[in-house]
């Protein structure tokens, strides 16, 4: 990792040190993408046929999952994989029910009633790639709120494997959270039907899921078209920035470290201490765990781009995190649930030494689809809201209109609109003349 020592450096350097590389899209991407939204859009299932023989390797018989390939799926699993499978589900449930927004009401003034109520999104799109790995998690992060949203159609887009399969995992977890309309259709061509719909697949109202470039692209393009779809956030590079104190356990730290420059080369890795023993151990356990990862050539890259920060103290490393806003934030600090209060930005939290990222990644409850790229600052990460509309009403009795109409006439006559003015006022009018006269 390169060291760094944060007092040493000017204002311009410290940026630097906690400046992400640039992630400009390729005006060639944002083209192919645009191209393939166009196809999709105009010639629906034979444009993702196009697609499937240029981009898999061969276009299947039915995009469409159907119940013998689910059972199948389900069947080629070890026990132990199912097991797993449900009982991150169940957490995963757990957490994101007891967290869900709660429908309100109260009286603002005698006579008008307002409230909020909760509706699930109609139509939702799921996207679970399946680039360098195939990522069953990433269902179960996607599927288990969008069920507990109470969504109607639930579509799931999933890339094929080359023997035109889906991944029998994927599969499972869908079938876990109750997910029937499952298509084996990737990158932004997949994008693009869940977006506008085709002949297999219906148009979806909004579209959820992390991928590589093109998806990401594709997720952006159609949430700017007229009659596109919505999306959950603009999905980055995974990052994780760790605060270790002189007590923290170095192997702990670097294999936190791993599991996150193991997700691919542009993956974000930061560790910041007060202790310059500390930095020197989790180097040197770099080397170690490296030496037996089946991902070290792309751990590797990942790392070349990371840094190793010595602070002066832990307050000063909360500070350097807070302006980071880091998607994963690991506290491998002795009374690391003090801390907390201090943490002002950050996607997910993971406290104490016993808290690897992993947890979260697959089965502590939390959900792993998270704010990247310093979008920490203003977003938190996906949860049962992403998948509703609060719809506001208000209702109003005749003592009500009484009560507030004289303050919405004064501010629409400051605003020299005159219908609004009468809208209120031809009420009152009839109130006037005795309630009920027409
Ligand atoms: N760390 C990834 C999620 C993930 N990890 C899926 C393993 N599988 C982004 O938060
Ligand atoms: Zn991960």
């Amino acid at each position: 990792m390169q060291r760094y020592d944060w007092n040493a450096l000017d204002a311009d350097q410290r940026a630097g040190v906690l400046r992400r590389p640039a992630q400009e899209t390729r005006q060639t991407t944002a083209d192919a993408v645009a191209d393939i939204l166009a196809a999709v859009r105009s010639e629906g299932d034979a444009a993702l046929r196009r697609y499937a023989e240029r981009f898999d390797g061969g276009a299947p018989e039915r995009f469409g999952v159907g119940e013998d390939e689910f059972d199948a799926a389900q069947a080629s699993l070890s026990p132990q994989l199912r097991a797993a499978i449900e009982e991150a589900a169940e957490r995963i449930r757990l957490f994101h029910q007891a967290g869900m927004t709660q429908p309100y009401e109260l009286d603002t003034a005698p006579g008008v009633r307002c409230e909020r109520v909760l509706r699930p999104i109609r139509r939702v799109g799921l996207y679970v790639p399946a680039g360098s790995a195939p990522l069953p998690s990433t269902a179960l992060m996607l599927g288990v709120p969008a069920l507990l949203a109470g969504c109607r159609e639930v579509s799931l887009c999933t890339p094929p494997r080359r023997d035109g399969s889906a991944d029998p995992a994927v599969l499972y977890a869908a079938r876990c959270c109750g997910i029937t309309r499952v298509f084996k259709i990737g990158g932004a061509q997949a994008i693009a039907a869940m977006a506008f719909g085709t002949q297999s697949i219906g148009q979806c109202d909004k579209l959820f899921g992390p991928g590589n470039a093109f998806v990401t692209e594709a997720k952006r393009q159609v949430a700017l078209i007229e009659g596109g779809a919505g999306i959950d956030m603009p999905a980055g590079p995974s990052e994780v920035l760790v605060i270790a104190d002189a007590g923290a356990y170095p192997d702990f730290v670097a294999a936190d470290l791993l599991s996150q420059a193991e997700h691919g080369p542009d993956s974000q890795v930061i560790l910041l201490s007060d202790d310059v023993a500390l930095l020197d151990a989790v180097d040197a356990e770099l080397e170690k765990q490296l030496a037996k990862l089946s991902r070290a050539d792309t751990a590797r890259v990942a790392l070349r781009s990371s840094r190793s920060i010595r602070v002066d103290s832990i307050d000063t490393a909360l500070d350097v995190s807070n302006r980071y806003a880091p998607e994963h934030l690991i506290l491998a600090l002795r009374d690391a649930r003090a801390w907390l209060p201090a943490v002002e930005v950050a996607g997910s939290v993971f406290l104490g030494d016993f808290a690897p990222e992993a947890l979260g990644d697959y089965c502590s409850g939390t959900n792993h689809v998270l704010p990247t790229s310093g979008a920490a600052r203003y977003a938190g990460g996906l949860n049962v809201a992403s998948f509703q509309v609060a719809i506001t009403v208000q209702e109003v009795q005749a003592h009500g209109l009484e009560a507030i109409g004289g303050c919405a006439m004064e501010l629409a006559a400051a605003e020299g609109l005159d219908a609004h003015r009468a809208a209120v006022a031809i009420r009152r009018e009839h109130l006037r003349q005795g309630v009920g006269s027409r």
